[in-house]
């Protein structure tokens, strides 16, 4: 996502209305009898009817179960989502990918807004969110809530109950909301399960053709009220821009697995007094990853891989707790989607360590040789015991085994202790990170815990 501060000093006539802190406001210590919602939940405001679209465009909801609308989703973020500053790369999710990232356990078919052209049904807009638990400064998101249900190691060993109930029986389904013929849930009942979340929104995607006419604040409005519908009134979101306001500005790294390419294609120069041969050889990997008893996650793995990394998390201001359900979600391999692995001690048999990174291509514009970077992006970790140098190593030696062009990570994490040794180059974008309704203070990148795909 690309950086781009000129927003920074800017009036925002739609997020000024907006229960988000100013970009002015000062976050650097919010007392903690302080932070928590801004605007206090308040379901009898909230709009029953939605909101209401330029003439000749409807709300219709995507359905990615569909081949048809997942396509046509896929066709719309191919051509007009995200791109870098100087326009070479725009994000090539997959549709096995969007797949996973919208429709993890609890999700609902009415937060996967689309806008279409009413007299051709063309997909022209989007924007989505899934449910999710955070934890802020060590609080719940989402006020008056019960502790975590999220399982951690010390549960796991007392033998409490490992998970949550399972997500709102009509959320897959999409039957239970009344779906009115413009594609908009009519009455909707509350759902408990839902009630424990915050969301997290992505793909906000507006055709090029409809740029800069306002269509993006109808679209935050209206998943705002779908999501206050089912009484939940936080969220979390990145975006490359600066808008009101960040609660932690991070930066990404690239690490070289094929520098050759990334050379060809712009991603990357050759450095001053370097040959191409030299260049590889900086950048060159083993074969095979160094730590004994690395493999592929399993599901037999997961209950206690997801106690470890809830616990893990802990350790960072910002973080999310996955039910085990989630966790088998977020984690459990899928082919060009995500990659998992495990260290299990030889000789005990104890898993110590578990490494992920997600496949997230971007299309290379205008390039005759090459069409598409494959990169791979630093999901979420936990070590117990391997140190994390070279269990990221190792993570880089796999996804240059997968083919890979670039890993990229966040200096979020522990990732900026390594970052640099493991010879990844810092990018020119910012990510910031933002809470909706939701004032706290503001974090920094090594105190982040959560990564939005
Ligand atoms: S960030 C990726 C966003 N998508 C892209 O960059 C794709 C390419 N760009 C576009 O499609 C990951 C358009 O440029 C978009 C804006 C649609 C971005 N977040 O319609 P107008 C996410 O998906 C504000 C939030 O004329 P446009 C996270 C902008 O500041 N706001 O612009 C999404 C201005 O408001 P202001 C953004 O260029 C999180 C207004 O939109 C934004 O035609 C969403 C202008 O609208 C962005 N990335 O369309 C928030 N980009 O006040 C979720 C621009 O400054 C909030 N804007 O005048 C929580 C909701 C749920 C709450 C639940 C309780």
């Amino acid at each position: 996502k690309p950086g781009d501060d000129d927003l920074a000093d800017k009036k925002h006539p739609f997020w000024d209305t907006q229960p988000v802190p100013s970009l002015g406001e000062e976050l650097v210590v919010v007392p903690p009898d302080e932070q928590g919602p801004i605007d206090p939940p308040d379901i009898d405001a909230v709009k029953k009817e939605p909101y209401t679209l330029p003439p000749s465009f409807t709300w219709a909801n995507v359905d990615l179960d569909d081949e048809v609308q997942a396509q046509e989703l896929y066709s719309l973020l191919h051509e007009n989502y995200v791109e870098d500053g100087d326009q070479m790369f725009r994000f090539d999710y997959s549709v096995p990918f969007l797949r996973w990232a919208l429709q993890p356990p609890g999700f609902r078919r009415e937060w996967h807004v689309g806008v279409r052209v009413a007299q051709t049904g063309k997909l022209v807009a989007f924007i989505s969110c899934t449910p999710a638990e955070l934890t802020c400064h060590g609080k719940r998101v989402q006020p008056g809530m019960p502790p975590s249900r999220a399982v951690t190691s010390e549960e796991n060993k007392s033998g409490t109950p490992t998970d949550k109930p399972d997500a709102a029986p009509d959320s897959s389904a999409g039957s239970s909301s009344v779906v009115a013929s413009d594609g908009v849930e009519g009455e909707v009942a509350p759902s408990k399960a839902a009630k424990d979340s915050i969301v997290e929104v992505n793909f906000l995607c507006v055709h090029k053709k409809l740029r800069s006419k306002r269509l993006a604040p109808v679209l935050i409005k209206e998943i705002t009220r779908r999501v206050n519908m089912r009484e939940i009134f936080q969220a979390a979101y990145t975006a490359g821009i600066v808008l009101p306001k960040p609660i932690a500005r991070c930066r990404y790294w690239h690490r070289s697995l094929n520098p050759k390419k990334l050379i060809e294609v712009g991603f990357s120069r050759l450095a001053p007094r370097m040959t191409i041969t030299r260049t590889l050889k900086l950048y060159a990997l083993p074969d095979t990853p160094a730590t004994r008893g690395l493999r592929p996650l399993r599901e037999s793995d997961c209950a206690d891989c997801c106690a470890k990394l809830n616990t893990f998390l802990q350790r960072y201001l910002l973080t999310p707790q996955f039910s085990l359900e989630e966790f088998k979600h977020w984690m459990l391999p899928q082919p060009n989607v995500v990659y998992s692995y495990v260290v299990e001690d030889v000789e005990t048999k104890e898993i110590t360590d578990m490494l992920s990174f997600y496949a997230l291509p971007s299309s290379i514009l205008g390039n005759e040789k090459h069409s598409t970077l494959h990169a791979a992006y630093c999901y979420y970790y936990f070590n117990l015991k391997t140190p994390l140098s070279k269990l990221m190593t190792d993570a880089l030696i796999l996804a240059k085994r997968a083919d890979f062009d670039v890993f990229n990570a966040l200096d979020i994490l522990d990732n900026s202790t390594i970052l640099k040794d493991l010879k990844f180059g810092i990018g020119d974008g910012h990510l910031q990170y933002y809470l909706y309704n939701w004032r706290c203070t503001a974090v920094q990148p090594q105190e982040v815990g959560l990564v939005l795909l």
